[in-house]
Formats: structure tokens, sequence, C-alpha cells
């Protein structure tokens, strides 16, 4: 096991680059290497189509599969395989994420911005989308949840999940059966970047997708960020880098509850992002001492430990500091344990998803509060939403001129026209007026 760094970094002492490199994100794998890995992959989807998910199913994960999609009678075993207890869990889970999303519906919006010129803001949803679920480190039913609420609520007419086989050629059943609690209509066995080509371009069994939804390795980030440049109309859901955590703290806080959750974000991945702020030397000091502890006791203590010799523990001046670090970091999870977190809301800015209070921890929001996991990380968040429904439709104008509302708009226009030298637009307005037909 790799030996934690609990070195403890002077706010006050740095200047301002030594402020930005303590900040600094690692830089993602996108070698040319990896493009070009990718591309290969993307380039023997499109040519072989099916046969391509099979020979890239069995030369990366080792199985040779005999069909790629999950049929109803394997849902119904997954189903029964499953304790009685795990199937409620998921089942409370969906209800959670269920009723926070569905609250987000969306209703037209109609203005008349002057008398008769009506504008109306719609949405529908997308016709098709994908979900990606990586099963490399830790098969994860909670992302199925996350993706499959909303598109179920969206009301998408397809909605499909990919996700690899393990070494046996199977899906976690968890996965299959939170996939059929959202009402999937496909599900494949297939990872990787083949499994996003599949998804962009189309199989004979695969069906492209105009969405792509999900967390997943260097090549399906990859993948998604080639095919999105290249596909026209192909969408993917945000940008990616690892997961991140920062905990801002102060000196009542209880460092076992601090640990324990920079620990939940260090087992995610050896790349994992753990950011610690407290103005309390003392805290900071207990924080470790109980990381040390708890981490021992972990199943997952190898990666835990490798993401922790990168891990981060910033000492402040003051809470208003703390702040300050992580609005300047913009963390994909911010966490909050101070006396009075509650105002500090509206100060607080750029996170993905915020936890305030002793106990909101970001496990309960990695499952069952409600709200969703995937996240803008990587800076992102300071410009990129945390998923949500909205994310499953897309909104389009609808406009109606009378035509005294056009009548009423177009010395605006014609000006407008004249302005930008487009005389065929001022004439599509002038040739209406000029025509004497009852409107
Ligand atoms: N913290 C992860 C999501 C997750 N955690 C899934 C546990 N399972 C990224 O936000
Ligand atoms: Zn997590």
């Amino acid at each position: 096991m790799m030996t934690p760094s609990y070195d403890t970094l002077q706010w006050q002492a740095l200047d301002e680059n030594a402020r930005k490199d303590v900040l600094q994100r690692p830089v993602l794998a996108s070698s040319e290497i990896l493009s070009a890995q990718v591309a290969s992959i993307v380039e023997k989807v499109q040519e072989e189509g099916d046969q391509a998910l099979f020979a890239l199913t069995e030369k990366f994960d080792g199985v040779a599969l005999k069909q790629l999609a999950i049929t109803e009678q394997q849902v119904e075993q997954a189903k029964a395989r499953l304790s009685a207890k795990r199937l409620q869990s998921l089942q409370q889970a969906y209800d959670q994420i269920f009723a926070f999303h569905n609250a987000q519906q969306f209703s037209d919006i109609t203005v008349e911005t002057s008398p008769g010129v009506v504008c109306t803001l719609k949405s529908e949803a997308i016709e098709s989308v994908g979900l990606y679920i990586p099963a490399g480190s830790a098969p994860l039913p909670s992302t199925v949840l996350m993706l499959g609420v909303p598109a179920k609520i969206a009301q998408c007419d397809r909605v499909v999940l990919v996700c690899p086989p393990d070494k046996n050629g199977n899906i976690a059943d968890e996965i299959i059966v939170a996939a059929n609690l959202c009402n999937v209509n496909e599900i494949y066995t297939v990872g990787g970047a083949q499994a996003i080509a599949a998804l962009a371009l189309g199989t004979n069994t695969i069906k492209a997708v105009n969405k792509v939804f999900g967390p997943g390795n260097k090549y399906v980030t990859e993948a998604k960020k080639q095919l999105s440049q290249q596909i026209p109309g192909f969408a993917i859901d945000m940008p990616a880098g690892p997961s991140e955590v920062l905990v801002i703290a102060d000196d009542k806080a209880n460092p076992e509850f601090v640990a324990a959750d920079l620990l939940s974000q260090a087992e995610h991945g050896p790349d994992s992002q753990v950011i610690l702020v407290s103005e309390s030397q003392r805290l900071i000091e207990q924080t470790q001492a109980a990381i040390s502890k708890q981490l021992t006791r972990l199943s997952r203590k190898d990666i835990a430990a490798q993401a922790l010799t990168h891990a981060r523990y910033i000492k402040t001046q003051s809470l208003q500091e703390s702040v300050e670090v992580s609005n300047s970091y913009g963390p994909e999870h911010l966490i909050v344990q101070t006396e009075s977190p509650q105002q500090l809301i509206g100060q607080l800015r750029n996170a993905g998803s915020i936890f305030l209070g002793a106990y909101s921890p970001e496990s309960a929001g990695d499952y069952a509060s409600g709200t969703n996991h995937v996240l803008p990380t990587y800076g992102y968040s300071k410009v990129y939403s945390s998923l949500s429904l909205a994310d499953f439709s897309r909104r389009y104008t609808v406009q109606t001129l009378s035509k005294q509302g056009l009548a009423n708009i177009a010395p605006c226009i014609l000006e407008l026209t004249d302005a930008e030298g487009l005389d065929a637009h001022g004439n599509a307005v002038s040739i209406r007026l000029e025509t004497n037909n009852e409107q």
C-alpha cells in the first residue's frame, strides 16, 4: 500500500502562482497513442458492425459473447437472484431520485413580446439516448438510476444501456434490475470505446442514438469526445475528468466524519481528487489521524491510498478564505461541515453539488437522497450544470405574428436589415405588409 502524504499547505504563505499550482488538476490522458487507438476501434465498428463488437469484447474484456442483448428472461433471472433487501433499496433509491427529478418538469413559456407577436419556449424529449455504465473497478447500479430515471421521466422514445461484461460475460444483476426499474428498452453487454462507437454509428443489433450519457475510463471518454466531434447531431452529456471532493470544515467539525468523506472519494480511483480546506490546524491534523486509522479497514485501501498520495490539506486564515479556495477550484462535490453552513449559500460558487452540515455525506447524494450524482468535474462546474431532467430534452421556440404584430415591429426589423445590408430579409417583411389580404 502506498503511503498517503499529509503535508499541510499554508494558503497565506503561497503566492498567486503557487496557489494555482496547488489547485491544479492532473493532466488528462489524451495522448496521440490513445486517440489513434480509439480512432481505430471506431473505424473497426464502422466497417464491421456487430462482428467488431464481438471481436473487440474478446480482445479487451477477455470473453467470447454469444449475444449482445440481454433478454427479458435474463432480466427476470437477475431479479430473482437479488435479495429482498437489495431490491427494496434499489426501489427506494429509485423512488427518491424519481421524486426529485419529476419535480423538474418544464412548462412552456409564452410571452407576447409586443402586441400581436407571440413567442413560446417549448421542450421535447430527445428521441433516443444511450446510457454508458462502467463496470471496470466496481459495477455502479446507482449510476443506472441517475441516468435511467431522468430518461424515463423525459419520455425518450428509446433508452439504450450498455455495460461491459465481467470475466464470465455477465452484467451485474443490480445493473440489470436498476435498468428494468427505469424501463430501459434495450440492454447490451458491451463496453469501452467500441460501445460508444456502436451507439454513435449504429450496428445491426444496436441502432444509433442521439446522445450518450455516463462516466467511463479514458477510452470511453476519448471515444465520446471524438464521436461527438465527428458525427453531426451526435451529442454527449459533458466532458469528464477524475471525480473530486472538497471539504470545508471548521474547528467544530467531527474529524472522523470529515475523514470518512475524504476516503469515500479516494476509494473511487487512484486519480480521485481529495481536498480538505480548513482554518483549523487542529481539525486538519485530527482528520489526518482519522484517515490513517479508517484507511486500514477499507477493502479498497490500496486504491484509496494511491489517491491520498496527491490529496491536499489547505490551512486558511478564515472561513471566508476557505470559501474563496473552494470557489476558485470549483469542485465536483463540496461538503461543508461548519457551524452554520446554510449561511454560506450564495457565497459558495462553482460547485457541482453541495452537501451542507455534519449529516449530509456525499454518499447520500451518490445513492439515494434524490439529487443526481453525474456532475461536472475538472473545473467544468464553473460552466456546466449537474445532470438533470433538462439534459434529456431539448428546448425550441415557436412564434406566431399577426399582420398587425408584424407591422408593429417592421420598422425595427427593416432598420436592422438595412444595417446588415440583407435586402432579402427586408423584403420578406415588406412584401407581406404591402399585400392586401386581410389575415
Ligand atoms: N461519487 C461518484 C458516484 C458514485 N459513488 C457511484 C458511488 N457510486 C461520482 O459522483
Ligand atoms: Zn461516490
